[in-house]
């Protein structure tokens, strides 16, 4: 049985409130057991609303949970989705405000900005690399909202999918010339070597999750369009990170991208 929309519009700011006063809530379902997964869906929507409603623009989307390993630690079988807001996004060599987040964990990321539409049912990844301009490095910073970061699909796609910030950097390119499959990423913090991955992680091929995100999309009459920006899924293990943290990512054929947590 569905939430009743008085429910979601509750849900949506209580989640958006923990988001933007950086506290820990308890999983939503546990409340609302009979939540269904478009009223998670109809949650992230609503809040994503109230901030545009608020001036912030959406500037890409996100693929989370991508990794066959992290389904699995999870315990879910299916990738998430969430948004991403302008205040999220910051540049090489940038200070990100910890005190602004609950947890926050790194994680190395491939992201995607599209040439053209892409729209699914039936998007596959050969639509996906005709439809992009180019890739780029990025590193996600996920700060699930959830008290230790415990929660089930259905939270945490109410959450917005653990989105916080995201730093991007490096070089763009053309995916005609790239491997991202076996492209290489070495994370290092404060100098040291702390994940190390290969594109092949996020479903088999980084495109996949933009392919599988279009087809989700779909399902609430939903586009990408041209120019989006969209982070494609983890490549390394999450991390949790501190204040003082250097985070140094080496993408090969891609470049280098750093920041810090003050
Ligand atoms: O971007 C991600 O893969 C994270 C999605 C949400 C799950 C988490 O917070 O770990
Ligand atoms: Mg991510």
């Amino acid at each position: 049985m569905s939430l009743d929309r008085a429910t979601i519009e509750k849900l949506a700011k209580h989640c958006e409130d923990a988001e933007l006063e950086a506290y820990e809530i308890t999983k939503i379902t546990e409340d609302y057991p009979e939540m269904t997964y478009k009223d998670a869906y109809d949650i992230q929507w609503t809040a994503r609303a109230a901030k545009e409603a608020r001036g912030h623009k959406i500037v890409g989307m996100k693929m989370g949970l991508t990794s066959q390993a992290k389904m699995k630690q999870m315990g879910v079988s299916d990738p998430c989705y969430g948004y991403l807001a302008d205040y999220f996004s910051f540049g090489d060599g940038s200070c990100i405000k910890i005190d602004e987040l609950i947890h926050p964990k790194v994680e190395a990321e491939i992201a995607f900005v599209l040439k053209s539409d892409l729209s699914g049912p039936g998007c596959h990844i050969g639509d996906v690399l005709a439809a992009t301009d180019f890739v780029m490095p990025a590193v996600e910073i996920i700060d699930s909202r959830y008290k230790d970061f415990k929660f089930d699909l259905k939270s945490v796609i109410a959450d917005n999918s653990s989105s916080s910030r995201y730093v991007t950097g490096g070089r763009m390119r053309d995916v005609k010339d790239l491997d991202l499959k076996t492209l290489g990423v070495v994370m290092e913090i404060n100098g040291e070597v702390v994940e190390v991955g290969a594109g092949a992680a996020v479903l088999g091929h980084p495109a996949t999750a933009i392919a599988m995100l279009a087809n989700m999309l779909a399902e609430r009459g939903e586009v990408l369009k041209a120019g989006t920006f969209i982070l494609s899924g983890a490549i390394t293990a999450a991390v949790s990170v501190k204040k003082g943290d250097n985070v140094t990512v080496k993408f090969q054929d891609l470049g280098t991208l750093s920041f810090k947590f003050i």
